[in-house]
């Protein structure tokens, strides 16, 4: 199969200006017509003047029935179709291209072009979808305006929304009827959207800071019309923080969301009609918990950005994708972070980054936050593209200061609206408005891998000096061995042992105030502060400044007290964080060592603080009493021993179970609340930190926990403490309490597939042995799907998390995850490449497991593969 490779862009030889479609609309067998105005790139020369340069049209899955140029049909021999295109050898400069393809929405369970779900039909064209609905030039820097009719049944699909403003409609024979749709703004084809179906909707309306009206509608199934109000409200907030923050209003008439079930992504930012996952966008006190809100209010925000970072300027082609999606997810962390609590926005963010992205950055799949060759571009919507991505652009602002990085964004939005551009085009911008040299910064988006930086500090009390050596150092990664230096802005401060504050940082002479930013460039560099007074503690990489992996040789003394004393909320769970992990490391090499495990009574102490004087910040207090998770504990080991990192935070969860028993008891019982659920961010600190409490307190299992958790679930006040304590329920060993509460839970919400999601979740993540036979057996539950990727995720991907049982020894669970590849790569290659994901990461156990995982990638590798599968398969194996 072959790769693309960015260093042969080429722009397009033929552009569009102006897109009409047609669809008449049938289950397995729909028409398209489209109609093209083309013409001749003006950069393309043709190679030879008498021939021109051929036309090419991507397309897929089509069946063609008529192609015409200025009205002139061509006849066999005039083009060519196969391989994945269309080719028309001699066309002239300017044209109008005709044509009509008949396509399949029932049969495609890849869920990429026009598909059916529920009976709805609905499209995803990104990144390479809309060549499954007609030929056509099918790449992101052919932006073109678009006007589409859609033709359907008048009591199966009364609803009919395509892109922009409906500008006609009308009453067709045979029970037919239209609405034309018109998009004024030039968009690339991935951007286009079509649903048809017996949709409802909520309406609401915004008035834009200029003061135009913009109808805003959320298109649903009629069951789920209660379950919109958050979203409607947090495109509202949305749309007022984007022009309180970044100046930019919504520009078309109507804003358009619908929830569609099957859904291979989040959701879609699709020019005036964003189709979201119903996982994405749907709520509701009784249905999802709080972290589901938040994640919804995320993803409205997120996809509602891109209508400025994405749409009115986007990429020149996929090598690009971290441009719209890394300045995206930026946009939205800060968005969440100022709505919300932002020291727990961020330490959220950072927690799953460290673990997940770290991995995959470490792992045979590692690229970098631009690649240079792709096999299956839909392979590449990854952490990096996207978390890595936004870093970077959050050490822009960093390195510019907010108001500079405003300026760049401005200069970048005017500049390039209406454009197809590149990451450097947008560094660009930061670098006019600022002077900075961004020069050596741009090798952040050429190089993979995640920086070590080793830090080294020296007190000299004679000279009041402190001296901080840092070096810096990328590990190779596939394909990719000589790193070079990168441009490292850390973010410190110096604590004072004696007086618990922040000193003044003074470096060449010049005061630098209390917080500073420091520039590492070179391999290796020593930064020497003057002036200071007492000896201090090092408080680095402040509010995670940079991703990389700092080490710096910390006692557990200078943990405890920068737990205490970092002025820097996000280094103070940090400082907690280390402090744990050097606890887990020793109890790690007890339980490998078979010797008795003693808990570090320093932790204990560190906790039992914690719970005494628990500040104002109850967010803040429930992430600094949560340990580590296993797939993080397994980051930091050299090689992953999967059941001595569980045996050893359970131990570790149990200790201080029992020696602050009390304390949590109290914090449960000062967490409960009568109050009516709102999704505030005072009410899920709460629920949080209660819920923790309770986490704790079940671990031990006596009988006053399994009674507060049963009374908790009973009482049914809301799905975020439901959830929480049927989890708690089915993972504990008491399988006849857990038993009875999942079966009421499982005949309650039968109806609802979103509830039915978190159910089969709950039961694939037990650690007990008996996950793998549940596994397979709900399976073949009744509303379990293959075919729809909510499922697949929530029962397989949830039980490859499970990482005791999915790395049994008897290799079944990796067996049942190639299985399912398997299938998966028949429905849905795209899901397939994602679901593969963990048996990727090999290189990271022992032996006998390595050998059982490579032995199921290439079983694999043994069948007819999609280009997502092989992609991943050979880059596991390579
Ligand atoms: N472009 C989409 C998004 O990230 C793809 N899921 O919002
Ligand atoms: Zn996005």
């Amino acid at each position: 199969m072959q790769a693309t490779y960015l260093k042969d862009y080429l722009p397009p030889a033929y552009r569009v200006t102006h897109t009409e479609l047609t669809f008449d609309l049938a289950p397995s067998a729909t028409r398209v017509k489209a109609r093209l105005h083309m013409e001749r790139h003006p950069d393309r020369e043709p190679d030879d003047k008498e021939t021109g340069l051929p036309l090419e049209l991507a397309g897929g899955e089509l069946e063609l029935i008529r192609i015409a140029i200025d009205g002139q049909t061509l006849e066999p021999g005039e083009f060519e179709v196969g391989d994945g295109k269309l080719t028309v050898a001699t066309v002239p400069e300017r044209f109008l291209l005709d044509t009509e393809v008949e396509i399949d929405p029932d049969a495609n369970t890849a869920l990429e072009g026009l598909y059916r779900s529920n009976g709805m039909f609905c499209t995803q064209c990104e990144p390479e979808g809309f060549r499954r609905i007609t030929y056509y030039p099918d790449r992101p820097d052919v932006m073109a305006t678009f006007s589409t009719t859609v033709i359907g049944d008048r009591d199966s699909l009364p609803v009919l929304l395509s892109n922009g403003n409906p500008v006609e409609k009308g009453e067709l024979p045979n029970n037919r009827h239209f609405v034309t749709w018109e998009d004024p703004h030039p968009k690339p084809s991935y951007l286009f959207a079509l649903v048809a179906g017996s949709l409802e909707k909520v309406e609401d309306h915004y008035t834009t800071m200029s003061g135009r009206d913009v109808l805003l509608q959320i298109w649903v199934e009629p069951e789920n019309l209660d379950k919109t109000e958050h979203a409607m409200a947090s495109l509202k907030r949305s749309m007022q923080w984007d022009e309180e923050t970044y100046g930019r209003e919504y520009d078309l008439d109507r804003f358009m969301i619908v929830a569609v079930n099957d859904f291979n992504m989040g959701a879609m930012e699709n020019k005036g009609l964003n189709i979201f996952n119903s996982a994405a966008v749907l709520t509701h006190p009784q249905t999802a918990n709080d972290a589901t809100f938040q994640r919804v209010e995320g993803i409205v925000a997120h996809e509602y950005f891109h209508n400025w970072s994405g749409n009115r300027v986007t990429c020149r082609d996929w090598f690009q994708l971290s441009l719209k999606e890394g300045f995206t997810v930026f946009r939205d962390q800060t968005f969440s972070a100022d709505v919300n609590s932002a020291a727990v926005k961020r330490i959220e963010d950072v927690s799953f980054f460290r673990t997940a992205q770290f991995a995959e950055d470490a792992g045979p799949t590692a690229h970098p936050v631009r690649p240079d060759h792709y096999i299956e571009i839909s392979n590449f919507y990854t952490l990096t593209i996207y978390e890595k991505g936004a870093e970077l652009v959050r050490m822009l602002r960093h390195l510019l200061g907010w108001e500079d990085f405003r300026r760049g964004s401005d200069l970048y939005f005017e500049r390039f609206d209406g454009q197809a551009v590149t990451i450097e085009d947008f560094v660009a911008c930061m670098a006019e408005v600022s002077g900075l040299d961004l020069e050596q910064f741009l090798r952040w988006y050429s190089q993979a891998g995640t920086p070590e930086v080793d830090a080294h500090g020296e007190y000299d009390y004679a000279n009041c000096e402190y001296r901080l050596r840092l070096s810096q150092r990328t590990p190779a990664t596939p394909g990719q061995t000589g790193k070079l230096p990168l441009h490292i802005p850390v973010r410190m401060g110096l604590v004072g042992t004696k007086s618990g504050h922040d000193l003044t940082l003074t470096l060449d002479g010049e005061k630098r105030g209390k917080d500073a930013v420091i520039h590492l460039r070179e391999a290796e560099q020593t930064f020497v502060f003057t002036d200071v007074e007492e000896a201090p503690v090092p408080s680095l990489l402040r509010g995670f400044s940079a991703p990389v992996k700092l080490r710096y040789p910390y006692s557990r003394e200078e943990l405890a007290f920068l737990l205490t004393h970092d002025s820097d909320g996000f280094n103070r769970w940090d400082a907690g964080q280390r402090l744990t992990m050097l606890a887990l490391d020793d109890l790690i090499a007890a339980h490998r060592n078979g010797v008795e495990k003693v808990m570090d009574v320093r932790l204990v102490e560190a906790y039992r603080s914690l719970l005494n004087e628990p500040g104002d910040d109850k967010a803040v207090l429930a992430e600094m009493l949560t340990l580590p998770s296993e797939a993080y504990i397994a980051e930091q080991q050299p090689m992953v021993d999967v059941d001595a990192i569980h045996a050893a935070r359970e131990f570790v969860r149990q200790s201080l179970a029992w020696q602050l028993r009390d304390d949590f008891l109290a914090i449960y019982r000062d967490n409960l609340s009568d109050e009516p659920y709102a999704p505030t961010p005072e009410q899920i600190a709460s629920r949080r930190l209660k819920n923790v409490a309770l986490a704790y307190l079940m671990s031990i299992e006596d009988d006053e926990a399994i009674g507060l958790t049963q009374q908790q679930l009973e009482r049914g006040a809301n799905m975020t403490d439901v959830r929480a304590a049927l989890t708690l329920l089915a993972h504990s060993d008491r399988t006849d309490l857990a038993e009875p509460a999942l079966k009421a839970f499982g005949e309650k919400w039968a109806h609802d597939p979103l509830v039915m999601d978190q159910w089969f979740t709950i039961q694939v993540t037990r650690p007990q042995a008996d996950v793998l036979d549940r596994v397979r057996f709900l399976m073949g539950h009744p509303l379990f799907s293959m075919k729809n990727p909510n499922k697949v995720r929530a029962l397989i991907g949830a039980f490859a998390q499970n990482r005791v049982n999915f790395h049994r020894l008897d290799g079944e669970g990796y067996k049942l995850l190639a299985d399912v590849v398997i299938e998966l790569n028949r429905l849905n290659p795209e899901i397939a490449a994602r679901i593969i994901t963990p048996l990727t990461r090999w290189q990271r156990f022992d032996e006998q497991r390595q050998a059982l995982m490579k032995a199921e990638l290439e079983r694999i590798r043994a069948e007819k593969l999609s280009p997502n599968v092989y992609e991943m398969v050979e880059r596991a194996l390579a």
